[in-house]
């Protein structure tokens, strides 16, 4: 466009209602009745909640697209290097919330919809929450996006727009049961579509052929490709900034898939074939948490995110017509664990293929431009997929992965001559039958650095999982970035009480910012009135908690007991199991005891949540065990309130923010070595809520950050896992005792069916016990004492509280951001606000 037009569509957008959004009470109600009747074509004569909060939404939305196109239009100007953050999942969480305190307007609407007759709170529940992801990871995505936002980086998140996100759970006779999550069945206003597009090929062959400058190259046909559409969704900033994730939906290729031939044949279901196709691509989230199902479509799904986005960055890039050589200066791909790893050959792919580039120049340049986060040790969770299966979807890119290992291979032959073996052990293709590729070491080989999620996982990923590699390419490669959370959704927004009490201690709110200033709260901790200050606000939250139980559970239980609550992914090694085994054990020493003597005990509601995958029998049969524990401890007369079992169904995002901020204990129990960083344990610490958990994961660096008469540790240690899993190999598992006893009460009927539990049980005893519940019970039982004892002593847990939150200043996803940004992405934040980047560290 000509300048003079430029200008003219710059003026009449400064005349647009989106330019002039007032923030006065009376504009905002005119903005959602607007919305009402333009956006949503109803009026307020036939009202539901739902439709007030799209209103709402689509008012709250354009006040961030304003945002979002002059962020953007700054980036497009100033090119600056940017960051793609590359992930399968992001669990998003609500989002109208989240944007109205980012931009301070909560205020505002809560007054503007309660004049329009609707309680802010209400409405802001009629949100369904976007699910796509299944735990950790997606969550650290989410975290990560939103402190980029906050930092003004230009990070963008590529991702999936799953049709379906993570099921839908609920309990039926105590068993998990599934259900589709269809959160678009209804019209969803924090995404935009663009008129944005890449095909994405399949299957097909390779061919040699000429290029343009008469060379001969090889080139990757098919005939079967899937489209790839944009959607946008913006991240909340600060100061006027937005930040974006682009999902990718998938669509048949031409003529929207219909096949006007075949139907006039008579061929109906051939007409809408390619549409079935499409449609299936991103239908449907894997719902496996460290576990990977090594489905054909899965890899695909893989596939087809890496293509549509590596095809988008480079398009982006060839927009300012920078040489090749250019791009790791303009260009940072961060992938987020292995499932974006195709990302690796396809650049190199693209850069020979297509742009022509010499194999080592290209090579050069990917290497510069890609940086992998490895998030799991669990052998099942590491990808692998079938050379067989490989070789069928994506051919070329089979053959490059061969040449890269050839080529890799020959370096370490060099440096190491004469050592089969080695090769053996790092070799990308691994000489099983089937064989397959080793996906982390590709990631490995094709990144600039590696990292783990916390200081032990660091640790065991160079001691462990890439040993030879390091020993290769020397250790610098391989670096620890502890995870962080975002301290506005899991403390400004989810504990609005404990916010307003840090920020009027602290004078201001600039510690959401700048979270190491929750330091200054350590000397209010022996302060007797700040302490009951500190305990009613936990204390009104364990209240909200307790309806939500009521509601959910039809259970009543009273928030003066102490809350115990276990909330994660089900997985074997995080040990939910150990946990509702110390629960009947207590429910066993509780109907041994006299009453006085029970009543010295601190009534305790054990609260659980989490999904299990749907094929993962082993973690289904937890869940029942904990209802049918729940069942009958929650109606024994003689324990009455002393103890309740709570399992609550459908743990996501937003029942986080709901429990979080109400927990006196959560447990965090993983075997040592198996959790590799954990963030929920950071999120109940910073809320005030003390840990119960294992020498595991991110535990440690809490401790060490809060101390360590702050948290309460117990169990065996990494170092020592192999040497007892090893000694049970030969000497069988000798069960603790109380653990025996435990078991006997189960087999003997106390839970109701006891052969159903049989094979739970066997996981302890045939073929040993591999998450060591028996080595580690005595110890765990113990600790609960402790925590009982501390309970009592009400203004000695009121200071222990107030040092946890006081000391969790490190864990802000902020602090992440910046060491990956200065370690690994060598942009410097600080440089971005006026548009200018920096490569120093
Ligand atoms: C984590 C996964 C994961 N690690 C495979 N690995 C998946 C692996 O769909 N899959 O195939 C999905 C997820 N998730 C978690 O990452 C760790 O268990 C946590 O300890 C860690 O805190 C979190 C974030 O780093």
């Amino acid at each position: 466009l000509q300048d003079e037009y430029l200008d003219q569509w710059g003026k009449a957008l400064e005349q647009s209602p989106l330019a002039n959004q007032q923030t006065d009470v009376a504009s905002l109600q005119a903005s959602i009745a607007y919305h009402m009747n333009a956006s949503l074509f109803r009026t307020q004569h036939n009202l539901e909640k739902v439709a007030v909060y799209q209103a709402l939404a689509h008012s709250m939305a354009d006040k961030l697209l304003l945002d979002w196109n002059r962020t953007q239009q700054r980036y497009r100007k100033d090119n600056p290097k940017r960051v793609y953050y590359l992930s399968m999942e992001f669990l998003l969480g609500r989002a109208l919330d989240n944007a109205m305190l980012a931009l301070h307007m909560k205020t505002a609407y809560q007054e503007a919809v309660q004049g329009l007759g609707f309680r802010l709170e209400d409405l802001l529940e009629q949100e369904r929450d976007p699910a796509l992801g299944n735990g950790g990871l997606g969550r650290l995505a989410a975290c990560y996006m939103d402190a980029a936002a906050a930092l003004d980086l230009p990070m963008w998140g590529y991702g999936l727009r799953y049709q379906y996100g993570l099921f839908r759970q609920s309990v039926q006779q105590g068993f998990q049961v599934e259900a589709p999550d269809d959160w678009l069945m209804r019209h969803h206003p924090w995404e935009f579509p663009r008129d944005i597009k890449y095909d994405v090929q399949f299957y097909g062959y390779v061919a040699t052929k000429m290029n343009d400058k008469g060379e001969s190259r090889l080139f990757w046909e098919s005939d079967h490709k899937i489209r790839a559409v944009a959607y946008d969704v913006p991240v909340p900033g600060k100061d006027g900034f937005c930040g974006n994730i682009r999902l990718w939906a998938s669509q048949p290729p031409h003529h929207g898939g219909f096949d006007l031939d075949a139907f006039n044949q008579g061929n109906y279901d051939q007409s809408i074939a390619s549409l079935k196709d499409a449609f299936l691509l991103t239908s449907v989230l894997y719902p496996n948490d460290n576990h990977q199902a090594g489905k054909e479509l899965r890899l695909k799904q893989e596939y087809f995110f890496v293509s549509a986005s590596v095809q988008d960055v480079v398009h982006r890039f060839k927009r300012y017509r920078c040489p090749w050589s250019e791009f790791p200066n303009k260009v940072a791909f961060q992938l987020n664990d292995t499932h974006p790893t195709l990302a690796i050959p396809e650049l190199q792919r693209i850069l020979v293929d297509v742009e022509g580039l010499a194999w080592d120049d290209a090579w050069d340049i990917v290497t510069r431009t890609f940086a992998f986060t490895n998030h799991t040790v669990l052998p099942e969770a590491l990808e692998k997929w079938p050379i067989y299966v490989m070789e069928k979807v994506l051919p070329r890119h089979m053959q490059i992965i061969y040449d890269l290992n050839l080529f890799f291979l020959q370096k370490v032959e060099e440096k190491f001559p004469g050592d089969r073996d080695l090769l053996n052990r790092v070799s990308i293709i691994e000489e099983a039958s089937p064989q397959q590729v080793r996906m982390a070491f590709l990631a490995v080989v094709g990144s600039h650095s590696v990292n783990g999620v916390a200081a032990l996982h660091s640790e065991l990923v160079v001691k462990e999982l890439f040993n030879d590699f390091s020993l290769y390419y020397g250790k610098d490669k391989f670096i620890n970035i502890t995870n962080g959370i975002s301290p506005r959704r899991w403390l400004y927004q989810a504990n609005p009480g404990l916010r307003d009490l840090i920020t009027h201690t602290l004078g201001s709110e600039d510690w959401v910012a700048d979270l190491p200033q929750l330091q200054k709260l350590a000397p209010f901790a022996d302060n007797l009135e700040f302490q009951q200050q500190w305990m009613a606000i936990k204390y009104a939250n364990k209240v909200r908690l307790t309806q939500w139980i009521r509601d959910d559970c039809g259970l009543t239980v009273d928030p003066r007991a102490l809350f115990d609550i276990q909330v994660k992914r089900m997985h074997e090694y995080k040990r939910q199991f150990l946990n509702i085994l110390g629960v009947i054990h207590r429910y066993r020493v509780l109907l041994q005891m006299s009453p006085e003597a029970r009543r010295r005990v601190p009534p305790r509601v054990v609260i659980f949540g989490g999904k299990a995958a749907p094929g993962y029998a082993i973690a289904k049969l937890v869940i029942k065990l904990i209802n049918s524990v729940a069942d009958v401890v929650n109606n024994d007369p003689v324990i009455d309130d002393h103890l309740k079992v709570v399992y609550l169904p459908d743990y996501n995002v937003s029942l986080a923010e709901k429990i979080v901020p109400a927990s006196d204990i959560s447990q965090h129990i993983s075997t040592a070595g198996t959790e590799a960083s954990g963030t929920s344990n950071m999120k109940f610490v910073i809320n005030g809520g003390l840990i119960l958990g294992t020498v595991d994961g991110a535990n440690i660096e809490i401790r060490d950050e809060i101390g360590e008469d702050n948290i309460f540790l117990f169990g065996t240690l990494a170092d020592q896992v192999a040497d007892i899993r090893h000694a049970q190999k030969y000497h069988g598992v000798l069960l603790d005792a109380n653990l025996q006893s435990v078991l006997d009460a189960i087999q003997a009927g106390v839970f109701g069916d006891a052969s159903i539990f049989n094979p739970l049980i066997d996981t302890l005893t045939y073929g040993g016990d591999f998450y060591l519940i028996s080595e580690d019970f005595d110890a765990y039982i113990k600790r609960q004492n402790d925590v009982d004892a501390l309970f009592l002593q009400k203004a000695a847990w009121a200071a222990k509280s107030i040092r946890c939150t006081a000391g969790m200043g490190f864990f802000s996803s902020d602090r992440s951001i910046g060491q990956y940004a200065s370690r690994i992405w060598k942009v410097d934040k600080t440089a971005l606000g006026n548009g200018s980047t920096s490569t120093a560290d």
